[in-house]
């Protein structure tokens, strides 16, 4: 099998971008043990766990010669939420509007491995991860030629730009590596200076406890009194860094018939209003199998009702008061909607 092979199977599958990294003690695989140590994960207690395994793809392939790494451009064709003007807009990061990637992708990556499987032999062991797997995506993608890590931490493609999944196979295949690909951020500093929260602490570096993709996704409970404003109208996750990024402003093709990123209908430019009066069942439905199931709906209320005090739209405080939906009466959303009404004065 040889990586032509493979990167033209992974085209058929609907892979944008494939490249093979070599197996190897990358400089970059080290900075996460600095990062950690620096606090900036915050509550991801499972990056502290995983840490070591972390460090090389070999601790959880111990035959590993090769990393086939996959790359998937999830960008429709809606508005950025920079070009969005009206207060009371609720912004989802672009990457949790349609279907659940985790699955839509572990079903091709099976495929490819059941490929390789078929013409390796069964001597070929192969491990497939998209996002949750202790493996440092952003290093091998790099290794691989998929794009740079850019200054916004990112791993950026010259010709698609930064609105793409990563995922890999992980394999004792002997595949030819291909070249690792050239930082080109030049002397641009427009994601450092967007971020609303300052979380790009320094070039490439992501203090994670300042960025709101953090506050907004991966805080378990209650969201730091303090970190609530700074929230302003950011629902859930953020694209700012990617939005400005000069790499990213090229307009997408059309969206494809059927494409599984395209916004589910509640999830389609909605106001902070208009989502805290979806009912719950609406809410459940919509989540369902779409990226964001995870958070459930009580999570995403919690959000809501911060965007509400964050930004003091009239229309969203109202609909805080009048919906009454047993998601409201978790005690952390009522906490989130209290403060909410209390900070706006209500
Ligand atoms: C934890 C995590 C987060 C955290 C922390 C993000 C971060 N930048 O570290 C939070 C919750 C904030 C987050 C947010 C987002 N995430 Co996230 N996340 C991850 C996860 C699970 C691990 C990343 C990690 O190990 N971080 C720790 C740092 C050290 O690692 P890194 O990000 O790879 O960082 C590289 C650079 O920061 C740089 N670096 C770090 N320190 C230093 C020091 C020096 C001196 C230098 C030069 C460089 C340097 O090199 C690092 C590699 O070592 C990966 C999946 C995975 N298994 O890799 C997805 C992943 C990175 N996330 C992804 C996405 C899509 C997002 C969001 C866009 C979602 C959203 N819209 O809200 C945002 C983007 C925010 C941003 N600018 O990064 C994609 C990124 C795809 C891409 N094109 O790069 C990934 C790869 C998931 C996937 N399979 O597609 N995420
Ligand atoms: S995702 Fe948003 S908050 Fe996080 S670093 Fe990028 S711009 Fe800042
Ligand atoms: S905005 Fe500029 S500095 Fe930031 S990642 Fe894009 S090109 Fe690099």
């Amino acid at each position: 099998m040889t990586s032509g092979e493979v990167k033209a199977r992974a085209a058929e599958l609907g892979f944008d971008l494939c490249g093979i990294a070599p197996v190897g003690p990358f400089k970059e695989l080290g900075f996460l043990q600095a990062w950690l140590a620096r606090g900036y994960a915050g509550e991801m207690d499972y990056l502290r766990r995983s840490a070591e395994r972390r460090a090389d793809v070999r601790a959880v392939l111990p035959s590993a010669q090769s990393v086939v790494c996959l790359g998937t451009v999830y960008n429709t064709d809606r508005p950025y939420s920079t070009e969005i003007a009206e207060r009371g807009a609720a912004l989802i990061a672009r990457y949790a509007w349609g279907e659940d990637y985790h699955e839509v992708i572990e079903r091709r990556m099976s495929e490819l491995v059941t490929w390789m499987r078929e013409r390796g032999g069964p001597g070929v062991e192969a491990r497939a991860y998209v996002d949750t797997g202790p493996v440092q995506e952003r290093v091998y993608a790099q290794y691989a030629g998929l794009g740079w890590i850019g200054r916004n931490t990112c791993v950026i493609n010259p010709d698609l730009g930064s609105w793409i999944f990563l995922s890999e196979i992980v394999s004792n295949v002997p595949l030819e590596p291909d070249a690792p690909a050239l930082d080109q951020c030049g002397t641009c500093r427009l994601c450092l200076d967007s971020c609303p929260t300052g979380a790009i602490v320094e070039p490439y570096v992501l203090d994670a406890t300042r960025c709101l993709s953090y506050l907004t996704i991966e805080i378990k409970d209650g969201i730091p009194i303090e970190e609530r404003e700074a929230i302003g109208r950011h629902a859930y996750g953020c694209d700012v860094c990617q939005e400005v990024c000069p790499w990213n402003a090229q307009p997408p093709g059309p969206d494809a018939t059927g494409s599984p990123w395209l916004p589910r209908a509640v999830f389609d430019g909605p106001s902070i209003a208009a989502l805290w009066r979806t009912p719950d069942a609406d809410l459940r439905q919509a989540l369902k199998g779409s990226a964001m199931a995870r958070a459930g709906v009580w999570r995403l209320r919690r959000n809501v009702a911060v965007c509400a005090g964050a930004t003091g739209d009239a229309d969203a405080l109202a609909a805080l008061r009048e919906v009454d939906e047993p998601t409201c009466d978790d005690p952390i959303v009522a906490e989130h909607v209290h403060w909410a009404l209390e900070v706006q004065g209500d």
